[in-house]
C-alpha cells in the first residue's frame, strides 16, 4: 500500500494534520496503537489558544467548539488569601476557549470519518524506515498480519512514548529535560464550576487549579507528591484538600460531588532537537512536553501542525523544500518560548520541597509584582493566550 504522508498517532496532532492534508488533497493514513474509544477516554487538556481554534475551523472541525466552547477573557490568581484577576482580553485583545481535548479529538475523528480519511486503529509494532532517503516506509502489524506502507513523508504524532523519537535516537538527536518533584492529581465531576473563570492557586499546602469542561462539569487539580497514589485519595479527601488551598469564600462556594475521573499526571519539561530527520518529522508531544500549568501542550501540537502542513502543502504544490527544511527551527522557536513560560508559571505557583524560606519569599515577591504591574501582567497574558505563530 502507498500513500503520500503516513501519520503515526491519532491524537490531536495526528488528526489535525491528517484533516488539513486531506482537505488539501494530500493522501495520508493514520496508524494508531489503541482503539478510538481508548483515545477518546483520555482526559487531558482544556484550554485552546485562538491559533488552535482557528486551525480547527480551517480543518472543518470547529463548528461544535464554536457552539459549545466557553470563551474566557481572564483568569484568577489566588495567593495569600486574595484573588487577582488577569484580564487576558483587556491586556492583549485576545481570549482563550475552554473546550476539552477529548471533544477536540472527537470532532476531528468525526470530520475524518465524514471525509473518508483512512485511520487504522489497534495496530502494533509500528516502525518508521528509510526516512534518511527518498523512499521512506512504515511497517506495522494488524491482527497478527505484517504490513508495509510506502510514502513520501512520515509525521511522528505519536506522543512522548511513541516510536518516532525512538527511531532517531543516535542520529543526532539532542534532548533537554527537567522533571518536577511533584505531580497533579486531577478529577472530573459533574458539578458546576466554582467560578466562571479558571482559578490558579499558590498556597503553602501546594498548587491548586479550578477549571471546567462546561457550565455543569468541573475539572480540578491539586499538586501532589510524586509517589502519591490515586487510591489514597477518596473524593472527600480531594474536596477537603482543594478547598483548603483556596480563599475561604471560594472554598465555601464550591459544589462537590462524586468524581467521574481521577488520575495523577507527572510533570516534566522536555524538548527534542531537531524535530526533523530527513523525511521524518516529530510533531506535538513526540517532540516536546510542557508541565500543564501554562495550558500549552495541546496548543504547541497545533503550531507544529501549522508549520508542517504549510511545508508539505508547499512541497506538493510548488515542489519547494524550503518549508520542510525550515520546519524544525520554526517550530522550536515557538516551542522554547512556551517551554520557558510553562516552566516559569510552574515555578511561580507550586511548592518545591527544597525552596526554603528564601525561595518562598521570592515566589511571594514574584506574585506581588506580577499582579501589581501592568507590564508584568501583560507578559503573562500574552504568553497565556498564545504567542504568534
Ligand atoms: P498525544 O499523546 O495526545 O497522541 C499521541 C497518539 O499516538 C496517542 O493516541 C497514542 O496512542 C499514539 N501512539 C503512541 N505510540 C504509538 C505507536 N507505537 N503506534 C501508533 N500510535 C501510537 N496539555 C494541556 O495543555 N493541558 C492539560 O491539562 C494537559 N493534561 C495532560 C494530562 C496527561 C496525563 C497527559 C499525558 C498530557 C496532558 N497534556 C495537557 C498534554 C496533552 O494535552 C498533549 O499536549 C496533547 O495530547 C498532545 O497531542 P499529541 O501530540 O497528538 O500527542
Ligand atoms: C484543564 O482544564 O484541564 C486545564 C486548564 C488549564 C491548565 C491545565 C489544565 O493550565
Amino acid at each position: 500500500m502507498r500513500t503520500q504522508v503516513v501519520i503515526i498517532g491519532s491524537g490531536p496532532a495526528g488528526l489535525l494534520l491528517g484533516q488539513l492534508l486531506t482537505n488539501a488533497g494530500i493522501d495520508n493514513v493514520i496508524l494508531e496503537r489503541v482503539s478510538q474509544d481508548y483515545v477518546l477516554g483520555r482526559i487531558r487538556a482544556g484550554v485552546l489558544e485562538e491559533g488552535m481554534a482557528g486551525l480547527l475551523d480551517e480543518a472543518g472541525a470547529g463548528e461544535r467548539m464554536r457552539r459549545e466552547g466557553l470563551p474566557h477573557d481572564g483568569f484568577d490568581l489566588t495567593f495569600s488569601g486574595k484573588h487577582h484577576r488577569i484580564d487576558l482580553h483587556g491586556l492583549t485583545g485576545k481570549h482563550v476557549i475552554v473546550y476539552g481535548q477529548t471533544e477536540v479529538t472527537r470532532d476531528l475523528m468525526d470530520r475524518r470519518a465524514a471525509a473518508g480519511g483512512i485511520s487504522i486503529y489497534e495496530v502494533a509494532d509500528v516502525h518508521p524506515h528509510d526516512f534518511d532517503g527518498e523512499r521512506p516506509y512504515v511497517t506495522y502489524s494488524k491482527d497478527g498480519v505484517e504490513h508495509r506502507l510506502d510514502c513520501d513523508f512520515i509525521a511522528g504524532c505519536d506522543g512522548y512514548h511513541g516510536p518516532s523519537r525512538k527511531a532517531v535516537e543516535g542520529k543526532g538527536l539532542e534532548t533537554f529535560e527537567r522533571v518536577y518533584p511533584f505531580g497533579w492529581l486531577g478529577i472530573v465531576a459533574d458539578v458546576p464550576p466554582v467560578s466562571h473563570e479558571l482559578i490558579y492557586s499558590n498556597h503553602p499546602r501546594g498548587f491548586a487549579l479550578c477549571s471546567m469542561r462546561s457550565a455543569t462539569r468541573s475539572r480540578y487539580y491539586v499538586q501532589c507528591a510524586l509517589d502519591d497514589r490515586v487510591e489514597a485519595w477518596s473524593d472527600d479527601r480531594f474536596w477537603d484538600e482543594i478547598r483548603s488551598r483556596l480563599p475561604a469564600e471560594t472554598a465555601e462556594a464550591m459544589t462537590t460531588g462524586p468524581s467521574i475521573e481521577k488520575s495523577i499526571a507527572p510533570l516534566r519539561s522536555f524538548v527534542a532537537e531537531p524535530l526533523r530527520f530527513g523525511r521524518l518529522f516529530l510533531v506535538g508531544d513526540a517532540g516536546h512536553i510542557v508541565p500543564p500549568t501554562g495550558a500549552k501542550g495541546l496548543n504547541l501540537a497545533a503550531s507544529d501542525v501549522r508549520y508542517l502542513f504549510d511545508a508539505l502543502q508547499e512541497y506538493y504544490a510548488e515542489q519547494s523544500a524550503a518549508g520542510i527544511d525550515g520546519y524544525s527551527a520554526r517550530a522550536l522557536a515557538r516551542v522554547w518560548k512556551a517551554e520557558r513560560f510553562s516552566w516559569w508559571m510552574t515555578n511561580t505557583l507550586h511548592r518545591f520541597p527544597d525552596m526554603g524560606a528564601f525561595g518562598q519569599r521570592i515566589q511571594e515577591a514574584e506574585l506581588e509584582y506580577l499582579t501589581g504591574s501592568r507590564a508584568a501582567s501583560t507578559s503573562l497574558a500574552e504568553n497565556y493566550v498564545g504567542l504568534p505563530y
